[in-house]
């Protein structure tokens, strides 16, 4: 069976890219990477030649996820597969490859209307190593893991559930959370060693992304990050805690987009037998509202 083996690179729209510039280089420590395109820069986590395009309008939004499979035979395993389940795709134009700085790609939608790309061969820039935004003690978690998880908009959970299931990745609901709406048990999935890479099943508060989340090697990073951000004043929703699923200690901050990015250290591996949790071990209590995760964890 065909699967996706990592969340590759995502697209971003901003409605200010100096803003984004400044909070992703200096908060988080991702490297910057202007290359002279009109309206769109990168942003660099490891020596991938980007795992963010970044493209200036109007929506503060992701606009799009690249999911990876190993090569040109697992691309065509998955044309043959979405075609077999009725999903509509197109194959991306030699110019739309050159553009992603891959050898080949799909570009399909998930039924929230996402678009979803599948790629194989990402250009990597070995004689171009990652330069950190900031000091920083080490690095990021990506290697076989991909670039961190995304939290999106599924109107349709269920659908999402299968869609996602076909592209290969693996989960279930893994928590029933309270909150000022109700219960909601959102359904978290992996495809590689990294505990979850995708979760979905919060309602929906306007835009495709409820946040994403990045994880350092090295604790001091994240302790960084959090004296950076804190020292800004910059909104945090859910303050420093460990989540019972990844185990990943982690806080979310406000992005210059309104959507929040999850900055974390130490998530573990997926589990082989599904769980879930109505709280996390320990923190993660409530701060700044309204920014679509006004969760009881
Ligand atoms: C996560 O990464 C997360 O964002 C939530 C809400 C719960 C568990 C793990
Ligand atoms: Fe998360």
């Amino acid at each position: 069976m065909v699967a996706v083996t990592e969340l590759g690179y995502v697209g971003l729209t901003v409605s200010d890219g100096d803003a984004w510039k400044d909070y992703a280089s200096q908060c988080i420590g991702l490297e910057v990477l202007d290359e002279g395109e009109a309206g769109r820069f990168y942003l660099r986590m490891d020596n991938w030649h980007h795992r963010f395009v970044v493209d200036i309008g109007e929506e503060d939004d992701l606009s799009f996820m690249g999911w990876r499979v190993a090569g040109e035979p697992e691309l065509q395993a998955f044309e043959a597969l979405l075609t077999e389940n009725g999903v509509e795709y197109r194959v991306a134009t030699v110019e739309e490859n050159e553009e992603r700085r891959v050898l080949g790609h799909l570009k399909l939608h998930d039924p929230a209307g996402m678009p979803v790309e599948i790629f194989y061969g990402p250009r990597i820039d070995m004689h171009f190593p990652f330069y950190p935004g900031r000091r920083m003690h080490d690095r990021f978690v990506t290697g076989n893991a991909g670039l961190g998880h995304c939290l999106i908009a599924a109107n349709d959970v269920r659908a999402s559930y299968d869609f996602y299931r076909m592209l290969g990745l693996s989960g279930s609901i893994e928590y029933h959370l309270g909150t000022p709406g109700g219960v909601v048990k959102p359904i978290f999935m992996h495809c590689n060693d990294r505990q979850h890479s995708l979760a979905f099943g919060v309602p929906p508060d306007g835009k495709r992304l409820n946040h994403m989340m990045l994880e350092y090697t090295d604790i001091n990073d994240l302790g960084a990050a959090h004296d950076i951000i804190r020292g800004r004043e910059i909104p945090v929703a859910l303050q420093l805690g460990k989540h019972a699923n990844d185990k990943a200690l982690t806080f979310y901050s406000a992005t210059p987009s309104g959507w929040l990015m999850e900055l974390g250290w130490g998530g573990c591996k997926p589990e082989a037998q599904q769980a879930y949790h109505n709280l996390d071990i320990f923190g993660h209590g409530p701060e700044a509202t309204g920014m679509g995760l006004d969760v009881e964890l």
